[in-house]
């Protein structure tokens, strides 16, 4: 492939409700679309993941929009791959910016799906058509909507639930949680908000019988994780550690976790996410794919990714609606009363992205042409 044009777009979107975590509350989002077309007039999209503030990650939309616009962009354009790994080497000299890396390494990945003709999860080498979709839900104003939402979200047909917690709103979730549900597959993620001083707290959540507690400890650390995992019996689970490959080996290593969430915009793109899925299997680590409350392009990205073999437990990748009012793809993403995603057997992304949606949500726009 030889990329003629690319091209930037940010659409801003309402979410359909807040969601609200221990880094803060999302309302709407800014969303920045990568769209790549070659020579031959093949097109492919991707989307980055950062988001407004750069709370979860270093990365947020103008950061991102700057060096998309500024570095990425310019190195891409009117260059020939031969396979779209090859992004991820072009660009191996610009430290850090990996959502930003990701949003065009994936457009490309999806490009090459589309010129060959076959389903971008066949190209990566998914095995799956059939995937196991679980919610996240964030922290609400009181228990009792808390519990509404889970009870909604199974009778929907979700498999697992991932409740958000953070110091002040945990145990008491829980507890509330697990009593109603006791046979729940259960989760909690609490984004970084606690240190090894919190170790009794998560000792005590031993007993709810939870599939694993997410990210508790720092964004940047594993050796701590390490020393809380030898101390309890809910296995770890890393999300902002693990950036890149080397992370997941050096955690599996020390022992900081027994589950990884891969997100494909935090680990830099599918080169770095299909590494990490590799190297996670090779070493008995189950892994699952996490979400950024992405819109249609991402999520069917994330559909994609989720096919893979070692993806073996249900992730955070769920219905366009409990999202968004109308999404940018043709047709939205479903789930089936059993809480299965069927995974689409057409080329490429296998939906079609809505351009004239895009066209109508875009706030600023940037084009690099050759
Ligand atoms: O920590 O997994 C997270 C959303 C934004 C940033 C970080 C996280 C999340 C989610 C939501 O948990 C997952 C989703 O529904 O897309
Ligand atoms: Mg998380």
């Amino acid at each position: 492939m030889r990329l003629r044009t690319i091209d930037l777009h940010e659409i801003r979107v309402r979410l359909r409700h807040p969601f609200v975590t221990s880094l803060g509350r999302t309302e709407a989002r800014g969303v920045i679309l990568v769209r790549v077309e070659d020579e031959d007039g093949a097109e492919g999209w991707g989307e980055c993941t950062a988001d407004e503030n750069p709370f979860y990650s270093e990365e947020w939309v103008d950061g991102s929009w700057l060096v998309l616009r500024d570095y990425l962009l310019p190195l891409a354009a009117g260059k020939s791959f031969s396979h779209p790994s090859e992004l991820a080497g072009l660009f191996g000299h610009i430290r850090g910016h990996r959502m930003a890396k990701a949003a065009v390494e994936n457009a490309c990945w999806h490009l090459e799906a589309q010129r060959r003709g076959i389903p971008l999860w066949k190209l990566l080498g998914g095995t799956r058509d059939v995937i196991a979709a679980g919610v996240s839900i964030g922290l609400q104003p009181t228990i009792d909507e808390l519990l509404a939402k889970v009870e909604n979200e199974i009778g929907t047909g979700y498999r697992r639930v991932k409740i958000k917690i953070k110091p002040g709103s945990d145990r008491a979730l829980i507890e509330s949680v697990r009593a109603r549900f006791p046979d729940l597959p259960l989760m909690a993620d609490a984004n970084s908000a606690y240190t090894l001083a919190d170790t009794p707290l998560f000792e005590g959540l031993d007993q709810f019988g939870l599939m694993m507690i997410e990210q508790p400890l720092a964004h940047d650390d594993l050796f701590d994780h390490a020393t809380l995992q030898r101390g309890i019996a809910t296995p770890v689970c890393l999300d902002e550690s693990i950036v890149k490959p080397a992370d997941a080996v050096h955690a599996i290593a020390l022992g900081a976790c027994r589950i990884i969430n891969v997100k494909l915009g935090r680990v830099g793109g599918y080169t770095s996410a299909l590494e990490i899925e590799r190297i996670c299997r090779e070493a008995g680590v189950p892994v699952w794919c996490g979400g950024m409350l992405e819109s249609g392009v991402g999520r069917a990205h994330n559909i994609a990714l989720s096919t893979l073999e070692g993806f073996s437990l249900p992730g955070d990748v769920s219905a366009s609606a409990r999202y968004w009012e109308q999404d940018i793809i043709d047709p939205p993403v479903t789930v089936t009363s059993e809480g299965l995603i069927t995974v689409p057997s057409g080329p490429g992304l296998g939906f079609t992205v809505d351009r004239e949606r895009i066209e109508h949500l875009t706030v600023r726009r940037e084009s690099e042409p050759v």
